[in-house]
């Protein structure tokens, strides 16, 4: 499906609506969710225009994976967590509602999270 320029995401890239930036280089941004499952929750999305991992490039993958290592060490950190939870949903069908990728990291385990 073609990609949707005026998701969320896409408008928290270009600067039109704000968002809590936790990481950012230039491939990728973290940023606090605002709908947190469990404190600390963190979103990490590439800037390439992506609706799912099947529609990004593998450097674009390479380069989001990198930081999604480097923000899952610093949220564990941060919060002194046992643990951290990385995920991801793709396509509606999954549960995805936001089209553009991202990876969900949480730090705790995944028995301590609310609801989405
Ligand atoms: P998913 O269900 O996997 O597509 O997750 C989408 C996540 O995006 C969900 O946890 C809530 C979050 N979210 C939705 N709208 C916004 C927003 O405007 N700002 C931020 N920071 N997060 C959002």
């Amino acid at each position: 499906m073609a990609y949707d320029t005026n998701n969320i995401f896409a408008k928290m890239l270009r600067g039109e609506i704000p968002a809590i930036k936790v990481y950012e280089d230039d491939h990728t941004l973290a940023f606090m969710d605002i709908m947190p499952q469990a404190d600390g929750h963190t979103l990490v999305i590439p800037k390439e225009e992506a609706e799912t991992i099947f529609d990004l490039s593998d450097e674009g993958a390479a380069a989001w994976m990198s930081s999604v290592r480097k923000v899952g060490a610093a949220v564990k950190k941060a919060f002194n967590a046992p643990g951290v939870v990385v995920f991801q949903l793709n396509g509606k069908g999954a549960g995805q509602t936001v089209p553009h990728v991202h990876f969900h990291v949480i730090p705790g385990s995944i028995a301590d999270l609310r609801k989405p």
